[in-house]
């Protein structure tokens, strides 16, 4: 059976979305009080990002908002998943209130509303207000206060219009790629630094979740986790043990606390710390959530470590597929299985994948781009999700990362993740063959 084959099995009310960030799209950086945040502080650090890009510009969306949703409007889309930058709405972080950011979140809403798109929030997509970093940053817990109230104002401000809300975006990478291997934003290498950072982004993320739900009874809350399903080599005890550690390291290190209320005891093995925790704090972590944002990209085939190797960089990763320009290996099937696991593990949970999507070295011909390996790649991961549907998983939406070329953090402007190509030096938008391929795949879906 094809995706065609398949599209009966998406309910009529499938969310079919598009998804962004604030920072990898809206530049305007200093623009109406907007203050740093540590991704400014970071891109504008020689040899941090490829080519020394930063976000300053990038698809300057802050100012063409309008004719971007009028290109989704033209795709059919249902949805848009953007993120607010925290310091355009606090600049410091908390206490002074930039009405000026808040005003461009309202036009942003009203205008996807009057085209008949439903907007849905991310809080935190990794810009941290730069004053909160030098104050520990999300090693502190006091911006786990912090991000409640900025949560709680956001919603005041929005929530009458805005009903879906995700407190963070894939909080591994604010861990890991900001604290451990420093290839993100603040850049840290430290150990510890990582447990504690991911433990009080998840302490806020509860804190957040109490705070909406305080405010507003009709919000749907969840959290966007990047999971990576882990596959043994082969069927020996040493494979089966280093997928089932390389499991811990990839998912369950952000699962366990949000659904199980404790973080898997093989942590300490992998990363050389544990987190400082209390009781208390993970039943803040422990909330019960409308929904889980699932990011796909990926699954990892290990084999077993050497003998004396060090648990610590993780085991060796063997990719046996197409891959993507990140390198990334192309496994549809990995997100089948992740639905279903998670139904089995976590569940039952409304999944909403949030982020599924691939980068490759686009090429213009004639005025247009003939992506026919991200049309391939979005047709396997579709038909995938028409899989999980069809063996049960509850799948409330697909958003496909990403609306538009943009921002790829360490790599810059070089990888191009969008279905609409973005000329970055006259900011032209140019639908790529992908973006006609997902106008008519919805029009399908919903005939
Ligand atoms: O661009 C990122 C996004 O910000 C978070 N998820 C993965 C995407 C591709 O790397």
């Amino acid at each position: 059976m094809t995706l065609a084959n398949k599209l009966s099995h998406f309910p009529p009310t499938f969310q079919w979305g598009v998804a962004t960030a604030a920072y990898q799209v809206e530049g305007a950086a200093t623009n109406d009080g907007r203050g740093p945040s540590i991704w400014d502080a970071f891109s504008h650090t020689p040899g941090k990002v490829l080519n020394g890009d930063t976000g300053d510009v990038a698809c300057d969306h802050y100012h063409r908002y309008s004719y971007d949703i009028g290109l989704m409007k033209s795709l059919g889309v249902t949805h848009y998943r953007f993120s607010v930058s925290w310091p355009r709405i606090f600049p410091q972080g908390r206490k002074d209130l930039n009405v000026k950011g808040l005003a461009f979140y309202d036009r942003l809403v009203d205008t996807l509303l009057d085209h008949g798109i439903t907007p849905i929030l991310t809080l935190y997509h990794w810009d941290l207000p730069l004053a909160l970093q030098q104050q520990g940053g999300w090693q502190n817990p006091d911006t786990a206060e912090a991000f409640g109230h900025y949560a709680q104002t956001l919603a005041a401000a929005l929530g009458d219009r805005v009903k879906q809300w995700i407190t963070h975006n894939e909080p591994w990478c604010t861990a890991y790629l900001g604290h451990l291997s420093g290839e993100h934003a603040p850049g840290l290498t430290s150990p510890s630094a990582a447990v504690n950072a991911a433990h009080y982004a998840l302490l806020s993320h509860g804190k957040a979740t109490m705070a909406l739900r305080a405010l507003r009874a009709d919000l749907q809350i969840g959290i966007t986790l990047n999971l990576s399903p882990v596959y043994p080599d082969n069927n020996s005890e040493e494979s089966r043990k280093a997928a089932s550690l390389q499991d811990v390291f990839n998912n369950r290190w952000f699962l366990d606390p949000v659904f199980l209320g404790r973080y898997p005891e093989e942590l300490a093995l992998i990363l050389g710390a544990v987190p400082q925790h209390t009781p208390a704090e993970m039943e803040i972590i422990r909330q019960p959530l409308d929904f889980l944002g699932v990011n796909y990209y990926s699954a990892q085939v290990v084999s077993a470590p050497q003998r004396h190797q060090p648990a610590w960089p993780v085991p060796h990763v063997t990719p046996r597929d197409r891959t993507t320009a990140m390198g990334w290996p192309v496994i549809p099937r990995g997100l089948t299985d992740l639905l279903m696991r998670l139904n089995r593990e976590y569940g039952p949970i409304p999944l909403v994948i949030t982020e599924n999507g691939a980068a490759y070295d686009d090429l213009i011909e004639e005025g247009m781009v003939h992506d026919n390996e991200r049309i391939a790649y979005l047709s396997d991961h579709i038909e995938a999700v028409a899989d999980a549907l069809g063996q049960g998983a509850d799948v409330k939406g697909y958003y496909l990362w990403s609306l538009m070329d943009n921002f790829e953090w360490a790599f810059g402007y070089a990888k191009r993740f969008g279905i609409i190509h973005v000329n970055y030096r006259t900011q032209e938008r140019i639908l790529k063959d992908s973006a006609l391929w997902y106008r008519n795949l919805i029009r399908e879906a919903l005939s």
